[in-house]
């Protein structure tokens, strides 16, 4: 899929950005799965398992911050996981052997979807390497408008941050201390047509403004690694296809990276929102 100047951008700066490359075919599915999800989530009056909704979201104006593990939800979100470019896209970075950890759609809903705080994802599913990576597919066009994903180049490379408030809780995002500290003037955003997608690898700092365009931003987001990352935490955002290998051949080694990994709390028994978190909704 990739081109090997691509393969080593994204091993150079923790990102890439793949303009347009997802067929139409594809994303015809996967937005009228998302029609689908959005017709079901009018049922809906409270945050679940599957949806997590806006204060504000009613059965006549659905307003929808994610749905959790779509791939669970609507099989074209898994047929799209599993066999389309997405898990090649993989291949080609973490390769050949690709293991499927989760998915979520976040949508980032017009006038007002949610702002996505600087933070790294591997402290919320750490791994014993750094190989997970995350794949997001915008299904409308996102301008800089709609808030796009923005991204820390070379960022995988530096530290881990402590994603835990001065009080001992997860917020799920940097202090603000940290926050600062992070060069904003450097971030690069990555707007695209839709088709396009993101990459950016479990360390990268990143982060998203809140929408306040008249456009919606639903951006699917799925995550692979190495068929040799193990996880030793609980997944916040459980699959039936967690751990499923979905290019290659199922490791027979664990690897081990020797730089140590944050933990995040113990979510065995349930998990709420990263936008819940980072807000600090109860
Ligand atoms: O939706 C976004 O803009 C970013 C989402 C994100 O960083 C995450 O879900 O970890």
């Amino acid at each position: 899929m990739l081109t090997e100047e691509q393969r080593e951008f994204y091993v150079a700066n923790g990102y890439l950005l793949l303009e347009e490359v997802v067929p139409a075919d594809w994303l015809a599915r996967l937005r009228a799965a998302t029609e689908e999800m959005i017709e079901r989530s009018r049922a809906v009056a409270a945050s679940d398992a599957v949806f997590d909704i806006e204060p504000d979201h009613t059965a006549a104006e659905p307003r929808l911050r994610r749905v959790t593990s779509p791939v669970d939800q609507h099989p074209d979100y898994w047929a799209y996981a599993r066999d389309s470019l997405l898990a090649d896209v993989a291949a080609d970075l973490v390769g050949p052997d690709v293991k499927f950890h989760h998915s979520k759609l976040n949508f980032k809903w017009a006038r007002g979807g949610a702002e996505v705080k600087w933070h790294q994802d591997i402290q919320y599913w750490p791994h014993t390497n750094y190989s997970p990576l995350t794949i997001g597919t915008y299904l409308y066009d996102c301008g800089m408008d709609q808030a796009p994903l923005g991204v820390l180049p070379g960022s995988h490379d530096g530290e881990l941050y402590d994603l835990y408030g001065a009080d001992g809780v997860w917020t799920g995002s940097l202090s603000e201390a940290d926050a600062a500290s992070v060069p904003a003037d450097q971030a690069v955003y990555l707007p695209g047509p839709a088709g396009s997608l993101t990459v950016h690898n479990c360390r990268t700092l990143h982060c998203s403004a809140k929408n306040d365009s008249d456009l919606g931003r639903p951006l699917l987001l799925n995550v692979y690694s190495a068929a040799d990352a193990m996880t030793y935490t609980a997944n916040p955002l459980n699959s039936s296809h967690a751990g499923e290998i979905v290019r290659g051949r199922p490791a027979r080694w664990a690897r081990h990276d020797p730089r140590p990994c944050l933990l995040p709390p113990d979510w065995s028994g349930g998990y709420t929102s990263l936008f819940a978190l980072q807000k600090r909704e109860s």
